[in-house]
């Protein structure tokens, strides 16, 4: 079995059949037009083609060259059909190897009619893979945290993995799908963890060199009381001349090991993690310290905005999670070094699968904001449910309040949190691929439509020849896939209000699982009615983080979408959506429509069922079969819960159990 076999993903060997049989060369020095020939010189042993060196060999069908001309861009690349030849320049490594994933995807037709120039570059410049993989297995959260796809890729029982391969494959299907930056370690740093900055640095430096060739730099997660645990100090204070010391020696150890090293990732301050306010220094002062000692060398400090009261007493009724990244951020805006990128999760609360847009993304135009987003599925099905999440990016990136979020990130990037694990296929759902796959394209370009990214993570892992009917395959996936997210939404927590989960794992329903915690994830449902007021008017003020026009919006009960509406509002029962029907009965009919939903899914996966690779069929139909089982459950017990207490009965008499 080759490796691919092992593991399918996008880019099976199919996928390169267009190039491997053509006649190529491919100009240019360097790692990762190396890489470009050896994929190229791969393809070719295949499918039957060649591949030349900086020759003039002629005649060719295909050029890959390295041609400098200032006009590109670091990442970018240029295609042209001319006379018969296919001509993919750069002007920079990282653009080659770009521009030949992109000739990858357009397959036959980069070789069948002349084209114009076409000039491609990415939007976002960083574009990031978070891993939230422990070293040591956790005794709660296992080997990663929040990981629904197996063990990690990097990490096995306490130590670097001996057999490093698979990270090789892994940068490839990074690389083919845009990202240029990783992070190897979970944000939650716990003490084994805390050692690859020192000790442990050559586990960092063997993942990075797997990455290099295809042009994936490294981050590391790091304890903001590194000093302490690591140093020996009596402290962790940032303004501590000691500490300041210790972060810039310590930081030059870790670039003489890792040039490449792309920075520091850092959650402080959160969920019981290490930060400043310890110290009664704030995030700036916090940040600063660690980009101070980066600088030298071109690193950057990704410091997660994810800050707030995590001991909440549920009777408190002024404290809101969901201004608390604001609250904490603006204040500091434009105190932080050039090279602090603040990353902040896409919704106020925490990755549910409806939330706003956080309202700090817009608020700190003197910072760099990098935008984070969730592959792994922890609040949408845990990869055993089909979700794919595009289309909810898409909405983020896209959304406007004067300029786009995408425009807003422009400074610091996406980051995703990864989803993949050592499971075979990757991501355990084999589905779930797709959303890894579509953060990189989108990050690339934030304004391309999720579908036609689907299509094309279709078209690179079902290619011509590796399934029956490629066209069947293509109709039944569109049919899984598409609207699996507004399915998931439809049967899970209802109208934005979110968090009706099992507490501790977040898989499945437990309406009021989370509302007499100290979480601050409330839906304050009583008998007459449910949500949270974030008014200005009479609720916790929330809207106020807003820029017109959305602070107006959102305050408001008739402009207040729909898909929101609890999210800012507590309503009656019997209040009335923009769509015409009451809340409850919106609850009660889309939670019998979401499950009709997954069924109907179960039977388009079923008609393809010869069609595909059997293993990957049987994966499927297995998740499928709990996404029903799932599916049920939540719909069942949102619609017990909101039958008994309000009293209101399903105006079409379905089975509510009570
Ligand atoms: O959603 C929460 C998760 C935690 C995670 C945290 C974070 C890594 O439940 O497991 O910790 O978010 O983003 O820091």
């Amino acid at each position: 079995m080759t490796d691919v076999d092992r593991h399918p993903a996008w880019l099976p060997p199919e996928a390169l059949r267009a190039v491997g049989s053509r006649r190529t060369v491919v100009r240019g020095a360097g790692t990762l037009v190396d890489t470009v020939a050896a994929e190229v010189a791969r393809a070719c042993a295949r499918y039957g083609g060649t591949v030349h060196r900086d020759d003039a060999a002629t005649p060719v069908d295909l050029v890959l060259a390295l041609a400098p001309s200032g006009d590109l861009g670091p990442e970018g690349y240029a295609l042209s059909r001319d006379d018969g030849v296919t001509v993919v320049r750069a002007d920079e490594p990282p653009g080659l190897l770009y521009g030949f994933f992109h000739l990858v995807r357009l397959g036959e037709s980069a070789f069948e009619s002349a084209r114009p120039v076409e000039r491609h570059a990415p939007a976002l410049h960083r574009r990031m893979v978070d891993h939230w993989d422990n070293v040591a297995v956790h005794p709660v959260m296992g080997q990663v945290e929040r990981g629904y796809a197996g063990g990690s890729i990097f990490w096995r029982d306490g130590a670097l993995r001996a057999d490093l391969d698979r990270v090789g494959e892994y940068a490839r299907l990074l690389a083919a799908c845009g990202f240029n930056a990783i992070s190897v370690n979970n944000v939650n740093v716990h003490l084994t963890e805390a050692h690859l900055l020192t000790d442990r640095l050559g586990d960092v430096a063997a993942i990075a060199e797997r990455l290099r060739p295809y042009g994936i730099r490294v981050h590391l997660s790091v304890s903001f009381a590194s000093p302490v645990i690591l140093g020996g100090l009596p402290t962790a204070d940032p303004l501590d001349g000691r500490v300041r010391a210790w972060w810039a020696a310590t930081t030059r150890r870790a670039y003489e090991a890792i040039p490449d090293l792309g920075g520091y990732v850092v959650k402080a301050d959160s969920e019981g993690q290490p930060g400043p306010f310890r110290y009664g220094r704030d995030h700036a002062d916090g940040a600063n310290v660690l980009a101070e000692a980066l600088a030298p060398f071109g690193g950057v400090v990704h410091w997660r905005a994810f800050v707030y009261n995590h001991r909440q007493d549920w009777r408190d009724r002024s404290t809101d999670r969901a201004r608390a990244a604001y609250d904490h951020f603006t204040p500091l805006d434009g105190r932080f070094a050039d090279n602090v990128i603040v990353q902040v999760k896409h919704g106020p609360i925490d990755f549910q699968v409806r939330e706003p847009v956080s309202p700090l993304i817009a608020a700190m135009p003197a910072t760099r904001i990098a935008l984070e987003i969730q592959a792994t599925q922890e609040y949408t099905g845990q990869q055993r449910h089909v979700c794919y999440l595009a289309p909810m990016w898409s909405e983020v990136l896209r959304f406007a309040a004067g300029p786009t979020v995408a425009e807003l990130v422009d400074g610091g990037g996406l980051v995703v949190v990864s989803n993949v694990g050592d499971d075979p296929f990757w991501t355990g759902h084999p589905l779930a691929q797709a959303n890894l796959y579509a953060a990189g394209r989108l990050a690339w370009s934030p304004d391309r439509d999720p579908m036609s990214i689907l299509d094309e993570w279709l078209d690179l892992t079902f290619p011509p020849g590796t399934t029956g009917d490629p066209d069947l395959v293509r109709r039944a996936l569109h049919a899984v896939m598409d609207d699996s997210w507004r399915t998931y939404e439809s049967y899970a927590a209802p109208l934005g209000i979110g968090f009706m989960v099992r507490p501790g794992h977040h898989y499945g329903p437990d309406v009021d699982g989370y509302e007499y915690t100290p979480w601050g994830t409330y839906h304050f449902a009583d008998r007459d009615g449910v949500g949270v007021d974030r008014t200005r008017a009479t609720g916790t003020g929330f809207t106020g983080q807003y820029p017109p026009p959305w602070r107006d919006v959102y305050e408001s009960l008739d402009r207040c979408p729909d898909e929101l509406l609890l999210f800012f509002h507590h309503v009656p029962y019997g209040h009335v959506l923009r769509s015409g029907s009451t809340v409850i009965q919106h609850i009660y009919d889309t939670h019998f429509a979401g499950v009709e939903r997954v069924a109907e899914m179960r039977r388009q996966w079923a008609a393809v069922a010869d069609l595909v690779d059997p293993r990957l069929h049987a994966r499927v139909t297995e998740r499928l079969d709990e996404q029903m089982r799932s599916a049920e459950e939540w719909r069942d017990q949102i619609n017990t819960y909101f039958s008994r207490k309000s009293g209101v009965a399903d105006a079409h008499h379905r089975a509510i159990h009570r």
